[in-house]
This record gives C-alpha cells, structure tokens and sequence, in this order.
C-alpha cells in the first residue's frame, strides 16, 4: 500500500514537472531572444550558454541611454530537461536550473566584472556546479542526489566562454593551480536557508575573496592552502574539513569529476 502511494507521490510530481516545464518551453520560445530565458530541449541533452542580452545595449529593454538603467544587467535564466545538461551563465548574476539529469553548472566565467553572483539549482540527479576565480558569491542547491562543488581554474577561449573536452564534453577546469584555498563552516542561523557556506581565499594575500552558499551538496573539491595540491571536503559526514587528497581519490570519489578537474 505504502509502495502504491509513493508511485502515485513520484507520477503526480513527475507529470508536475512536465506541465511546468511544458509552460516554460511555450514561454521560452516566445521571448528567448531578448529576454536571455532559455528553456533546453526536455528529452535531449542541452548545452546551453548565456546570451548576455539583457543590458543596456539592449534597445528592447532600455528605451533611451537616458532612462535609469532597465536591464537585468546580463542576467541569463538557463533551465535544463530531463538528460545531463551542460549550462553556462557567463556574466551577469544568472539563475541556471539543471531539472533533472545529471547537470553540470557554471555561473560565470566573469572574470571579475559585476554583478556576479550566480545561483544554481541542481534538480535531480547528481549534478556539478563549477566556480572559477573572478566569478562573485554565488549559491548552489543540489537537490535529490549526489551532488558537487568544484573550486578551479576553468579552460575557456578567448572570448572566456567554457571550453568542452572533444571527448568527454565536459568542460574543464585547473583545481591544482587555482590561486586559493577553501575552508568549509555548517551555517549557524536556520533562516540563512543554506546548510554549509564554502570560503575562497586568495592565496597571496590570505584575503577572503567570496562565500559560496550550499544546501544538499555532498561534496566540495577546491585547492590547499600550500597550493599545487586538490582538497576535499564529505560534507555528509559529522565535522566536514578540507583534506588534501591525490588525483587517484578524485577518481574514487568521483569518476565524473577526475574527468573535469586535473
Ligand atoms: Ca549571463
Ligand atoms: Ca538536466
Ligand atoms: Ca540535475
Ligand atoms: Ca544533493
């Protein structure tokens, strides 16, 4: 009986999640173009990159240079469909929902420029959201699944969108020689919402460069203290911590990530 409730609890959200992403698709393809809301394709996997279109250069949006700025300054809204989608938000302080599938997610790469603050849900599955340095304070919700943190340097061209592996189709990122390390801390007020907050420091100068908020994320990969070596953090267990591991762990730990970062 309990079994037969929870098909009936899985098929009510499931066809949920059709209706809506059936509406979103409807929505998507009406104002894709101006409004930089992309709606991947629901049964195929999606790269989808941000169009950084909504900005003042944007007549559509922003009538006259004289009128207060009406843009959403670069901000792309990417949402994936039920495969492994690849979304990246470039700049501006995106909003990227992988849905289900197993997602990979990358806010930036921004290089420093502002506003830069990405939030990223995984949905289902086991999903990867990627920070690279430059990128602002972000937040990442992993949803259902294991899902990951990756601090590093991420491979992009010249015009700084990600660049994909020819094999893997996964895109890339430098975790050794990241210009920082990582420290974890549990969030201590329950209305903050988020369960670990993951901190960057610069290297150089031991300054605190940006806070990444995390809820159900299981594990963060970022660079040590000394640098030239990867950290880890198994944020299910009791106290998590950084420690340093060796490239043959990543593999262990997870396969998909020893075939993004080196
Ligand atoms: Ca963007
Ligand atoms: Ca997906
Ligand atoms: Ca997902
Ligand atoms: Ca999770």
């Amino acid at each position: 009986m309990k079994t037969q409730q929870s098909i009936e609890k899985v098929k009510a959200v499931y066809f949920t999640a059709i209706a809506v992403m059936g509406s979103l698709l409807i929505l998507g393809s009406t104002v894709t173009v101006q409004a930089a809301l992309q709606t991947g394709n629901l049964f195929q996997p999606n790269v989808i990159i941000g169009l950084d279109n909504d900005n003042t250069d944007n007549l559509e949006i922003q009538p006259s240079p004289d009128d207060p700025n009406q843009s959403l300054n670069n901000t792309d809204i990417l949402i994936g469909g039920f495969r492994e989608d690849i979304l990246i938000g470039l700049l501006g302080s995106d909003v990227l929902h992988g849905f289900f599938g197993d997602d990979v997610l990358i806010g930036g790469t921004e290089q420093g420029s502002q506003p830069n603050s990405d939030v990223m849900f995984g949905g289902h599955g086991e999903d990867i959201s990627i920070w690279a340095p430059g990128d602002g304070s972000e937040a990442f919700d992993g949803g259902p699944g294991e899902d990951v943190e990756v601090f590093g340097v991420i491979d992009r061209d010249e015009d700084n969108v990600p660049t994909l592996d020819e094999e893997t189709e996964l895109p890339t990122a430098e975790v050794t020689g990241s210009p920082g390390f990582c420290t974890i801390e549990p969030v201590q007020d329950p209305d903050l919402g988020f369960e670990f907050l993951a901190r960057f420091f610069v290297r150089a100068t031991g300054n605190l460069a940006v806070t990444v908020r995390l809820k159900d994320v299981e594990q963060v990969f970022c660079t040590s203290e000394a640098g030239g070596e990867i950290t880890f953090a198994d944020l299910t267990a009791p106290d998590p911590q950084f420690v340093v591991i060796s490239l043959e762990d990543v593999e262990n730990l997870n396969p998909k990530v020893a075939q993004i970062i080196r």
